[in-house]
């Protein structure tokens, strides 16, 4: 079954996507996500220039090859912009694989291994008030765990806060960086404050979370990790900038607060050292920055050897191709621990059609054939590329810092 086109779309429907579409020559068409936010073209151009020629004539059924034949033909091995153009194609040949077959993904991953997949939402607030509204407001859509931010007294934007229009948040815009602030002493003490009151509020029947997005010290962190025990949080995220491995040893002397990481990770030697030592409890790589469903599944596995669950990134610059890819991963393996949700910004409903659904806190991805994401490319382009930076954090002295 050969390849016969492989091409890239750039579209921004309420954001920036990137979309490969692989057609065979039977007319089979599949879909992969190849979205780096803020880096989006550096990935198109990838794929464009350099993997879409080589995909033209291959066997579309040969997954694992292909996987092999781009990683290992790349001879530069890793990063971001080459394990996202990676993941596209696998996913993509996942999708034709699963409508070829008739079947969801899912099932040729082995078969759901549960019901549904537990997801968190987001909740956040100018202040505690707002955060308490807008978390009792998850709780009555049905979620069972959610993710809490608050804006940090003295601090200019701080990360995580959902506009008021209740849009999906999006840190993203502007032809230039947006600068925001950051120093951990003004928000040492606000942490455990905005912990306290969630729970007072609406006590221990539903998960909590929290994301660090990689501002601390190790030290800060044990700190803050151990302040937080008595809140018992479902995990606190990338506490410290993680591409530093052995800065969890120390986090770990500190703290039983459970640690998840691995959002900006794209292969499993970014998390090798992390998952084997046990010095996390969440492994948040992503199918569309982690090589697709065949390297997300790898790292899952070495994950469960350890006893370490899988937590995987779910912002809205994950496009609905790859949030459905996730689910699919989600639902079949054994160490499921959460999924992130966040929806999308309108309007990507006009451009990407998905089977999947989420109800009472948990999600599934349908029984559509292939990972259930049809790509409409004539909608895709009423809504062109803009250009967008993400944020650069300062300290309150200017030093640029850890965003
Ligand atoms: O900042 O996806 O847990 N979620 C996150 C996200 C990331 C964005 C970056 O593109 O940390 O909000
Ligand atoms: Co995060």
């Amino acid at each position: 079954m050969k390849i016969t086109d492989a091409r890239v779309v750039v579209s921004c429907p309420g954001r920036n996507y990137v979309t490969l579409v692989i057609e065979t020559e039977d007319g089979v068409t599949g879909v992969g996500d190849a979205t780096l936010n803020g880096r989006e073209l550096a990935v198109a151009s990838y794929l464009e220039d350099h993997l879409c020629p080589l995909l033209k004539g291959r066997d579309a059924r040969r997954i694992e090859d292909t996987w092999q034949y781009l990683y290992k033909g790349a001879y530069w091995r890793r990063g971001p912009v080459t394990m996202t153009a990676i993941a596209a194609v696998d996913v993509a040949l996942w999708d034709i694989k699963g409508k070829v077959a008739g079947m969801p993904v899912y099932q040729l991953l082995g078969g759901a291994a549960r019901e549904g997949v537990m997801v968190y939402g987001h909740a956040s607030g100018d202040t505690l008030d707002e955060l308490s509204s807008d978390f009792q407001a998850h709780l009555d859509q049905g979620y069972k765990a959610v993710r809490i931010q608050a804006s940090v007294p003295g601090l200019d934007h701080t990360y995580g806060i959902a506009p008021s229009d209740g849009s999906v948040y999006e840190p993203a815009g502007g032809s230039r960086p947006q600068e925001d602030r950051w120093e951990t002493t003004a928000y040492i003490d606000f942490a455990p404050e905005m912990f306290a009151r969630i729970r007072k509020e609406f006590g221990y029947g539903v998960h909590v979370l929290h994301d660090l997005h990689h501002r601390l010290t190790p030290i800060e962190a044990g700190r803050i990790g151990r302040a937080l025990e008595p809140y018992r949080p479902f995990w606190i995220e990338d506490p410290t900038p993680a591409e530093d491995q052995s800065a969890f040893r120390l986090i770990r002397q500190h703290t039983t607060t459970p640690i998840a990481v691995g959002e900006v990770f794209n292969s499993i030697w970014d998390c090798q050292q992390l998952i084997t030592e046990r010095l996390i409890d969440y492994i948040r790589a992503s199918v569309s920055h982690a090589g697709g469903i065949t390297h997300l599944r790898r790292i899952f596995s070495l994950a469960d050897l350890y006893g370490v669950r899988s937590g995987s990134h779910g912002a809205g610059d994950l496009s609905p191709a790859s949030f459905a890819a996730a689910l699919h991963v989600d639902l079949s393996i054994p160490n499921l621990g959460i999924q992130e949700y966040m929806g999308h910004r309108s309007p990507a409903e006009e451009v990407f059609t998905s089977s999947y659904s989420v109800e009472d806190g948990h999600a599934h991805p349908g029984d559509a054939p292939g990972i259930g994401v049809e790509f409409d490319e004539e909608a895709a382009a009423r809504f062109p590329y803009e250009p967008r930076y993400l944020p650069i954090n300062r300290r309150l002295d200017g030093t640029v810092h850890d965003w």
